[in-house]
């Protein structure tokens, strides 16, 4: 009999795709964007000053911090989103949690691609945000119908690429080579093009819809339009592209600095501008594609992200006289500061694990509570993976010098019930987005199981 198991040896784990892709999408968009390259050596210089400062990092640590953490693409079309999910499953990763980006004006909604537990997490922690366009979002009739029909026409994937896609999927993963030619390929789906597959008046009619629609529509694919390393001091980073003199968003996103980071900041240079080339040889610029840092804080569980979201309402509604990093810092007073406190108020979500020290316990009772005061089980923060729909709108504005009145004449629409959008793009992408707080809430449990397990109580 020929094993499926002798086989399976043969193919590479797709975490080791998913490291390898995320190598080669670097190495593509550093040379495409040279300012991201300056971006990725900023924030390695920061790194290493924080590292020095502090303890140093295990080798993993190390290794995952040269590591980008995420990413973003848009797409025009149900199709091009069902095969990009098929895309990103060859390198294990999953859509999580859906994301309406109509209801701050811009006509997207998206799903985050990314590994699902915890060990291929640690292996490479590398997401990406996908959206895809909302044409029913466009008011001009005949406008609308000429960009439907564009990215009718366009396949934004290689011939090559779905072949290896089919077999990934029928053979339950690639070899060596195949993985290579992969990626390769996998590349040129993201990869900018500077000519233009439209005119230059259709762009600008385009344009005039919306910065987002002329993006997505103008050009033969979805060029990957920004990367995102990690860093461990984003607040020195925003100061160190001052210095720089480089153009960076006025605010950094999310949460403030805090002694117990929650969920995720961000920030961004400012998108450059790109020479393109229209189909009527006419040339000109477009501005889409940035570089961004993130820094990140635990997982806040359903509670706590209530909480979050009210207290950042609050900093963003208070007097708009006082500067906005002061009204923030005000608001988040009330957010526990300890993660002692936060896991008693079950805000966030943590790894249980048993100390090491654990001959004979004198404790009978497996009260999880007591286990942790009597230093036999210990709590640590689980890290937040996903992204945050506010900062991503700030995110997404910053980057597509939008006009205020397109922004607010889409804020005016009369927009399709929540649910029914959800449920449209679910069926584009062919199944159903994970829900981010189930993953987290049952790696908890787990961690909890396994704690208990070593200190003897078995169930
Ligand atoms: C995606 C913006 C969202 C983030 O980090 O929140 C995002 C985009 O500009 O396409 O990447
Ligand atoms: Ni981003």
């Amino acid at each position: 009999m020929n094993s499926t198991n002798t086989q399976s040896t043969q193919f590479q784990s797709t975490n080791e795709i998913r490291i390898q892709f995320t190598r080669a999408m670097s190495d593509m968009y550093q040379l495409e964007v040279p300012l991201y390259k300056k971006l990725l050596s900023l924030a390695d210089d920061i790194n290493q000053d924080v590292v020095n400062c502090s303890s140093p990092l295990t080798p993993d640590e190390t290794r995952l911090l040269s590591l980008e953490h995420h990413g973003a693409i848009r797409v025009g079309s149900d199709a091009e989103l069902f095969m990009i999910r098929r895309l990103f499953s060859v390198m294990g990763m999953q859509p999580v949690d859906y994301y309406d980006l109509s209801v701050a004006g811009i006509p997207v909604h998206s799903t985050a691609f990314r590994a699902l537990n915890i060990a291929d997490l640690k292996a490479s922690p590398f997401r990406v945000f996908c959206s895809l366009l909302r044409l029913e979002l466009i008011d001009d009739e005949q406008l609308r119908d000429q960009a439907n029909e564009i990215l009718n026409k366009r396949q934004i994937f290689p011939e090559e690429l779905i072949k290896l896609i089919e077999l990934s999927e029928k053979q339950g993963g690639l070899t060596f080579n195949e993985t290579n030619t992969f990626i390769d390929n996998a590349l040129e789906v993201f990869r900018w093009h500077h000519n233009s597959t439209v005119n230059k008046q259709t762009y600008d009619a385009l344009r005039s819809a919306h910065g987002l629609v002329a993006d997505i529509v103008s050009f033969k694919g979805p060029h990957i339009n920004h990367l995102t390393p990690k860093v461990l001091d984003i607040d020195a980073c925003q100061v160190q592209f001052e210095k720089c003199d480089i153009k960076a968003k006025a605010i950094i996103e999310g949460p403030p600095k805090r002694d117990c980071p929650i969920l995720l900041r961000q920030t961004s240079f400012i998108a450059i501008a790109e020479n393109v080339i229209f189909s009527n040889d006419e040339s000109g610029t477009h501005t889409a594609r940035f570089g961004e840092i993130e820094e990140r804080g635990i997982a806040l569980t359903p509670k706590g992200r209530e909480l979050y979201d009210r207290l950042l309402l609050q900093a963003r509604n208070d007097n708009t006289q006082i500067d906005y990093e002061i009204r923030l810092n005000d608001a988040f007073k009330d957010f526990p500061d300890t993660y002692e406190e936060i896991r008693r108020q079950e805000l966030g979500y943590f790894h249980y694990a048993a100390n090491a020290k654990t001959e004979k316990l004198e404790i009978q009772s497996s009260d999880i509570e007591s286990l942790i005061a009597a230093n036999f089980i210990h709590a640590l923060p689980m890290v937040y993976e996903d992204f945050l729909p506010v900062s991503a709108a700030g995110i997404f504005t910053s980057n597509l010098s939008f006009e205020s009145k397109q922004t607010s004449r889409l804020e005016s629409i009369n927009l399709p019930k929540h649910k029914s959008n959800r449920t449209r793009f679910e069926k584009a992408l062919g199944v159903k987005t994970k829900n981010s707080f189930d993953l987290y809430e049952a790696t908890q449990q787990t961690s909890l199981r396994q704690a208990l397990k070593r200190l003897g109580f078995d169930s």
